[in-house]
């Protein structure tokens, strides 16, 4: 059993996280983390936060000479800009006269948090629900993403619309399309939309959306968009049907729902299969080269809850950001008076990070579920238990029917 917690607030003095259950001798290094740590901070549209902080993680605990020891990794990650906020922030109770914020903004956790935490200051409610946690997700799912990769695991993404412009290209049938994926694999689709300011796969898309931004930016506007998670070389078998949370499919909607404004998911062919006949939603099965395959993966590398063994394909909508700086009505909390919302920095667009941050949740849930199935104390203890069991998988199958 894997597990993680986080703790810290936006502007804090800095982000921790606690990863326990990983294997022993896994190799790691920071440098491997703070790739995932940058990744997640580009992308146009981000606002003014993003040029103070350079986000680069400590490890403090459970490696050592550049291996997990199977102990607690502890992570630090500091918030530069704490330095702007230690009076705001301080732990200490302060004399200093420090403003409270009484204008809660739609959309955000405000209202909801102070109504839920008893507070007197709405800034108790924004600190610990902004994405900024989101730093620390990434650094210990980097562990999860790191030991993925130890099995040919490979995990991408891409945006594939912000404001409602999408691709000429229809990426997501070419997904779907098991002869077109074998060459659209995590690490491809990673090669192609790493290099993209909004991470999307076609250049024209990219210079419409970045003047969407643009426009959305002089109005005082925000944007939000869908993405796509792709996760390649999963094996066949991991989650159950025998109980609900021990579905993959139902693991997976967790870690991604959970992402700050993330308000929709599908997997696979999800809402257009339910427009479509059977016949057009299956993935008929094939037989070759003592393999079983599928023409198509409409299911999204899941059937059953389990890992069919291709794909696993996630989408996702995420909403726009909740801090306009064109406000929107609410209410003055201080006043109960109908007021414009509050003014505060914050980003314009944040998909082309959220798509990241749901690759990092991805690789979380499929290694818990890896782990579950062929777990060891040790990395080779793991892959010895991996290899047992794919290497007879075929031969297992045919002597069980052999004859019926
Ligand atoms: C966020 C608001 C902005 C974002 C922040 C999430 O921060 P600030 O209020 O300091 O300008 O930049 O995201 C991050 C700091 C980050 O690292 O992703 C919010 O309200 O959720």
């Amino acid at each position: 059993m894997i597990r993680f917690l986080t703790a810290g607030e936006s502007h804090g003095k800095s982000l921790t996280t606690i990863v326990e259950g990983f294997p022993s001798n896994l190799k790691i290094d920071t440098e491997y983390i703070n790739q995932q740590l940058k990744r997640r901070q580009f992308g146009y549209g981000r606002g003014l936060r993003m040029k103070i902080e350079t986000d680069t993680v400590e490890i403090l605990s459970g490696v050592r000479f550049g291996k997990t020891l199977g102990t607690p990794i502890s992570m630090l990650i500091k918030n530069f800009d704490w330095e702007n906020w230690k009076s705001k922030m301080s732990v200490s109770e302060t004399d200093e006269q420090i403003e409270k914020i009484t204008i809660p903004r739609p959309g955000h956790a405000d209202l909801v948090g102070i109504s839920k935490y008893n507070f007197d200051d709405i800034r108790n409610s924004i600190e610990r629900s902004s994405a900024r946690e989101t730093a620390a997700r990434v650094a210990a799912c980097s562990i999860a993403r790191k030991f993925l990769e130890e099995f040919g695991i490979h995990i991408g993404s891409f945006v594939e619309s912000i404001g409602g412009i999408y691709p000429k290209e229809n990426f997501i049938q070419k997904l779907f399309d098991n002869n077109l994926s074998a060459s659209f694999n995590g690490k491809k689709i990673n090669s192609l939309s790493d290099k993209s300011q909004v991470r999307v796969l076609e250049f024209e898309q990219e210079r419409k959306i970045i003047n969407k931004i643009k426009l959305a930016k002089k109005k005082g506007d925000t944007l939000g968009g869908t993405f796509v998670v792709v996760a390649t070389g999963v094996p066949v078998g991991l989650g159950s049907f025998v109980h609900f949370d021990r579905r993959l499919d139902a693991e997976i909607a967790h870690s991604i729902m959970s992402i700050n404004a993330v308000k929709g998911l599908e997997i696979g062919a999800g809402f257009y299969s339910a427009e479509n006949f059977g016949s057009a939603s299956h993935d008929e099965i094939i037989f070759s080269k003592n393999k079983f395959t599928r023409k198509t993966n409409r299911a999204g590398g899941i059937e059953g809850g389990i890992s069919t063994g291709l794909p696993i394909i996630v989408r996702a909508a995420m909403k726009p950001i909740a801090t306009l700086m064109s406000p929107i009505e609410s209410v003055d909390l201080s006043r109960m008076k109908k007021v414009q919302s509050r003014r505060e920095r914050s980003d314009f667009v944040a998909v082309p990070a959220c798509a990241v941050i749901a690759e990092s949740m991805l690789a979380w849930s499929i290694a818990k579920f890896f782990l579950e199935k062929f777990g060891g104390d040790s990395i080779e203890e793991t892959k010895e238990n991996y290899l047992n069991y794919t290497s007879k998988l075929f031969n297992r199958i045919r002597n069980n029917f052999k004859g019926s």
